[in-house]
C-alpha cells in the first residue's frame, strides 16, 4: 500500500542540473517504491519569464529525458507537462482570490528572481506560488519532495489549504509535507558558495549540468571555488566555510554518504586531491545518465507519447476533483 500521494515538478527553463538531481529528482526515483507518484514538467511555471517558443519546446522534452534517464518510470509514476492538463490554471485562478497579498509579499523567490526591476517582471511571477499549490492540491497530494529553495512555497500551499477549507466549511484539502531529505538539499553555485546552483545563472562555470561530457565535469569541478585552507577534520568547521561544505555536501550525496564520512576520510588532505575524486565520482555517476538522455532525445515522438499519455492520467485524477472544488465554491455545472 502507497504511504501517500506525491507531486513534484520541475521547470523546463534550461538545462537540468546537479543541484535539481541531488536536491529533487534523485529522491523522486527512490519514491517510486513507496507512493503513488506524479512528476510534471511544468511549462506553465517556466513562461513566468521569456521563453523562446521553439526553446521551450526542445527543452520540456529534455527534462523529460533527464528525468527517464534518471529513473522516472512512466508506467508507475505519471509524467506529463502541466500545459496538458488544464485543471492547473483553473484551480490556480481560484487560488488566486483565496491567497492574500500580503503572503505572497513575503515570498523570498519573488525578490530574488524580480531584484531591482519589480515593475516590469510578469504578473505570472508574482503569483507563481499560487499555480504551484494548485499543481499540488489538484492531485490532492499529501507529501511534496523538493530542495530547500522550495520550502516556503509549500508552506504557502498549507496556507491556501487551510483558509478554503476554514472559507468553504470543508475539510476538503490534505495540508501537504514537505520531503526534504539527503546530504544535497540545497547545492550551490560552484563560483560562490553562498548562491544556489540554477539554470538561469549566466556562468556555465557555476554548474555541473546533467548532460555534461566526462571533461566538462572534471574541468568545472576543477576550477570550482575553494578557500586556500586543507578540508577539515569537523563538520562544525564547514559552517564558515561555504564553498568547502558545498563541495563535501556533493560528494557525500553522490556517494551516499554523510558529511562526517567523507570528512573521515579526507579531513587535512588538499582540494586538489579531493577534486579529482571527486570528479571521478561524479563522472560515474552522473556519465551514463547523460548518455540515456542522448539517447532518449534521438526519438522525439517516443518523448512526446509518453508526455501525452501522462497527461491523460493526470487529467483523469485530476478532472473530477475539479468538479467537486467548483461544486464547493458555488459555480453552476456546465
Ligand atoms: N541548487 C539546488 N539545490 C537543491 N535543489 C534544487 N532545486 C533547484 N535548484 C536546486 C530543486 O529542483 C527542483 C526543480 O526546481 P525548478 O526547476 O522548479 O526551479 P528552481 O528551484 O527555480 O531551479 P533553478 O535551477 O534555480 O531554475 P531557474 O534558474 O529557472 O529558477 C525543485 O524541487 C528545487 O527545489
Amino acid at each position: 500500500m502507497a504511504k501517500g500521494r506525491i507531486f513534484s515538478g520541475v521547470q523546463p527553463t534550461g538545462n537540468l542540473h546537479l543541484g535539481n538531481y541531488l536536491g529533487a529528482i534523485r529522491n523522486w526515483v527512490r519514491l517510486q517504491n513507496d507512493f503513488e507518484c506524479i512528476y510534471c514538467i511544468v511549462d506553465l511555471h517556466a513562461i513566468t519569464v521569456w521563453q523562446e517558443p521553439q526553446q521551450l519546446r526542445a527543452t520540456t522534452r529534455e527534462v523529460a529525458a533527464g528525468l527517464l534517464a534518471a529513473g522516472i518510470d512512466p508506467n508507475t509514476s505519471i509524467l506529463f507537462n502541466q500545459s496538458q492538463v488544464p485543471a492547473h490554471a483553473e484551480l490556480a485562478w481560484i487560488f488566486n482570490c483565496v491567497a492574500r497579498l500580503g503572503w505572497l509579499n513575503r515570498m523570498t523567490q519573488f525578490k530574488e528572481k524580480a531584484g531591482k526591476d519589480r515593475e516590469n517582471v510578469s504578473a505570472g511571477l508574482y503569483v507563481y506560488p499560487n499555480l504551484m499549490a494548485a499543481d499540488i492540491l489538484a492531485y490532492k497530494a499529501t507529501h511534496v519532495p523538493v530542495g530547500e529553495d522550495q520550502k516556503q512555497h509549500l508552506e504557502l500551499a498549507r496556507d491556501i489549504a487551510q483558509k478554503f477549507n476554514h472559507d468553504y466549511g470543508t475539510e476538503y484539502f490534505p495540508l501537504v509535507e514537505p520531503l526534504i531529505f539527503g546530504e544535497a538539499t540545497r547545492v550551490m553555485s560552484l563560483r560562490d558558495g553562498m548562491r544556489k546552483m540554477s539554470k538561469s545563472e549566466p556562468s556555465e562555470f557555476s554548474r555541473i549540468n546533467l548532460t555534461d561530457t566526462p571533461d566538462q565535469i572534471a574541468q568545472k569541478l576543477r576550477k570550482a571555488k575553494t578557500d586556500p585552507l586543507p578540508l577539515p577534520e569537523t563538520v562544525a568547521e564547514l559552517e564558515s566555510r561555504p564553498e568547502a561544505d558545498n563541495l563535501v555536501g556533493i560528494f557525500a550525496a553522490l556517494a551516499d554518504k554523510t558529511r562526517e564520512a567523507v570528512l573521515a576520510e579526507f579531513g587535512g588532505k588538499s582540494f586538489s586531491v579531493f577534486k579529482d575524486v571527486l570528479a571521478a565520482l561524479a563522472i560515474a555517476s552522473l556519465g551514463p545518465m547523460a548518455d540515456e538522455m542522448r539517447r532518449l532525445m534521438q526519438d522525439p515522438a517516443e518523448i512526446d507519447r509518453i508526455l501525452r499519455r501522462g497527461a491523460e492520467r493526470a487529467q483523469a485524477m485530476a478532472a473530477p476533483h475539479l468538479r467537486e472544488i467548483q461544486d464547493l465554491v458555488g459555480f453552476l455545472r456546465p
